[in-house]
């Protein structure tokens, strides 16, 4: 069995390094000419622990070979990504250039899957393309979407283990893509059709998303009612059917805070929670800011000097080193933005060094600052004792009580 992956990114580098381990001939197609040498270099060029060395093996042993265009295979995948244009509207054209690349390639039999998160009805739209330039494959090929829901960090074992959706276009198409993955996962493969496999994956990430939206909404009214939210969820979740997620500075990442707009964008109308816990995400990053400067302002009024401020956390959650659409990094630089003038100190114990930032020691931060601002739950900050000679702005729940 051959398989193209296309796009060698967090998610298909990944699975072709697992596909070839399992024994699938596999060949990684990427656009950017430095990944294709690095990966056949045996280099990583995204961060997952434990994946250099599979990845080194696979190359050994030539199992999988990365190029920079499609060649015959008997499965695709396209696992590209699916970034937004204009007001969070989907752009699904890396998916159709994919589909496109892989067209001419496609022969009697194969499989072709979309893996890339994607908008309800893009699978069926890619099947009309390729029929519409190889109406002779009607019928005679099989078209599948299979999403992934693997943890950053944990990429190596989630693939292999957790269950999947998978939808084809039709009962033959599922029964393909499922023939195909059960080569190495050994999570329940679940079949249903390719809308609603599009649907689960954006209804996976949304829900969690509206359920850290009501503990945001949560912390906001706390802090005006004068309520500790964090012991109030702790009690709350005794109840045996209430299981509250934990507030924090907003919500980030390439997945939660991104994919409810693929249905807000198209179900403007009839997605009205969805669309305000995005806001109400959102809005707790702004709010955290505005409380950070209004406590600054205060302090120098009371104390007629500047504080020093520690900023503790830069990743879009605790014990990663991801930055991306991180609600910390907006913060911190909203701050630095109102008052160019303060002492603000910024600490990331994950990374050494930032383009932008100066990164101070998490210790060295936390003695000298009079206001400690505790944006990610990072392990390290858990060890800070609470100091009440110290204005600490807990966002995220270091000090809670358990
Ligand atoms: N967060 C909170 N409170 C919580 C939990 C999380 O504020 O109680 C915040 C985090 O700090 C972070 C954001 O939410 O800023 C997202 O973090 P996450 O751990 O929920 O999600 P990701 O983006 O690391 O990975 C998710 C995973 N989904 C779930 O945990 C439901 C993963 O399984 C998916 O495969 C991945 O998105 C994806 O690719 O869609």
């Amino acid at each position: 069995m051959k398989a193209c992956f296309m796009g060698l990114g967090y998610i298909g580098l990944p699975t072709a390094i697992i596909a070839a381990k399992h024994g699938v001939q596999v060949t990684g197609v990427d656009v950017n000419p430095d990944v294709v040498a690095k990966t056949n270099a045996g280099k990583l060029h995204i961060i997952e622990p434990g994946l250099e060395s599979m990845l080194q093996e696979v190359i050994a042993s030539g199992a999988l070979k990365a190029v920079g265009k499609p060649e015959i295979c008997d499965a695709y995948f396209m696992v590209v990504p699916t970034p937004f244009k204009g007001d969070h509207e989907p752009d699904t054209s890396y998916v159709e250039a994919a589909t496109r690349a892989v067209i001419p390639c496609l022969k009697e039999g194969d499989l072709y899957v979309i893996e890339s998160t994607s908008p309800v009805g893009t699978t069926e739209q890619m099947a009309r393309l390729i029929f519409s330039e190889r109406p002779e494959l009607k019928g005679k090929i099989y078209i599948a979407y299979c999403p992934e829901r693997v943890l950053p960090g944990n990429v190596i074992y989630e693939l292999v283990h957790n269950d999947r959706v998978i939808g084809g276009i039709d009962e033959a198409s599922t029964d393909k893509a499922i023939a195909f993955y059960s080569q190495f996962v050994q999570g329940t493969l679940h079949r249903t059709n390719a809308k609603t496999a599009e649907m689960c994956k954006l209804t996976e990430n949304s829900s969690r998303d509206v359920q850290i939206a009501f503990a945001n909404e949560l912390s906001i009214i706390c802090e005006k009612a004068g309520i500790n939210v964090w012991e109030l969820i702790t009690l709350a979740n005794k109840h045996p059917r209430v299981n509250i997620l934990w507030p924090g500075c907003g919500v980030g990442g390439h997945c939660i805070a991104v994919d409810p707009y693929f249905i807000t964008a198209d179900f403007p109308a009839e997605s009205k929670l969805i669309a305000s816990a995005r806001e109400i995400n959102n809005y707790k990053s702004f709010w955290c800011a505005e409380k950070v400067q209004r406590t600054m302002l205060q302090f120098e009024l009371d104390h007629h000097r500047k504080p020093k401020v520690a900023m503790m956390g830069l990743a879009f959650k605790p014990n990663i080193d991801d930055l991306r659409e991180s609600p910390a990094k907006y913060i911190i630089t909203k701050v630095m933005q109102s008052c160019n003038n303060a002492d603000i100190m910024v600490v990331e114990p994950n990374i050494t060094s930032h383009n932008v930032f100066k990164l101070t020691d998490y210790r060295e931060a936390y003695d000298r600052a009079d206001i400690v601002v505790m944006l990610v739950a990072h392990d390290p900050f858990k060890t800070l004792p609470w100091r009440n000679d110290k204005i600490i702005l807990d966002f995220c729940g270091i000090y809670r009580k358990n």
